[in-house]
């Protein structure tokens, strides 16, 4: 029911834009692709409040995500429909269950989590990442939590993820909940990877 009132405000959100836009600018914009995301990431790595961030919500009373929550994205270039899964010791079993008709993912690290839970972070990165319905999609981590002192920087996680073996076109951005920009600078670098690649879902411009 959430999940579903998150949808019609975010559509709500991108009508009153389009309309803002033909009406001040002289005609439609041009038509944008739509890319259907997959977020990934342990428990508590900050997929749902990044997301938040970036929509524009408030970030004050994220609850853990049971099952997945979608967000819709809109950017000058294109929409994004981000589908985060959550992270949970007993929900990323099922992961798998949702990896169909995906075109891209982000998988989000807290690059401030001691060496045990990196170990956990870097085997679920590497089950998802080989998984046959992600094969080859664009991937973006986002190195969160660069607020703590001890936080990897964006090499170091480069490293411990082995980012420099994949075939797959990446990019990593490092960033923190209390910067936007710094999320904002990540999803304006995928989505040049993501209209790169050219796989999208077919929808322009639907509103
Ligand atoms: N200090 C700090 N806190 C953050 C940052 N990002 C997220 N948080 C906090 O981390 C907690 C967990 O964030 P969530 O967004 O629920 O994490 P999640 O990855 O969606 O977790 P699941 O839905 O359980 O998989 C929240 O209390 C956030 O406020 C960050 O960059 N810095
Ligand atoms: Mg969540």
């Amino acid at each position: 029911m959430c999940e579903n009132l998150q949808l019609i405000f975010a559509v709500f959100r991108m009508g009153v834009y389009s309309l803002f836009r033909r009406l001040c600018c002289g005609g439609p914009p041009p038509a944008r692709p739509t890319f259907n995301v997959l977020c990934l990431g342990l428990g508590g790595s900050g997929k749902s409040s990044l997301l938040a961030k970036v929509s524009g919500e408030s970030t004050d009373a994220i609850e853990p995500t049971v099952g997945f929550s979608i967000k819709a994205l809109m950017f000058d270039s294109c929409f994004v429909d981000v589908k985060e899964l959550g992270g949970g010791d007993n929900v990323r079993p099922y992961w798998n269950r949702y990896y169909g008709g995906s075109q891209g993912v982000i998988f989000v690290v807290d690059s401030s989590a001691d060496s045990s839970t990196m170990d956990k972070c870097l085997a679920a990165f590497d089950e998802a990442l080989s998984h046959p319905e992600l094969d080859g999609l664009p991937l973006l981590v986002l190195a969160n939590f660069q607020d703590k002192p001890r936080a990897r920087r964006e090499d170091e996680v480069v490293n411990l993820l082995n980012l420099g073996n994949l075939t797959r076109p990446w990019a990593i951005q490092g960033c923190m909940l209390q910067d936007k920009d710094s999320i904002v600078k990540g999803f304006d670098t995928y989505n040049k990877m993501l209209l790169a690649q050219g796989r999208n879902t077919g929808d322009f411009d639907k509103i």
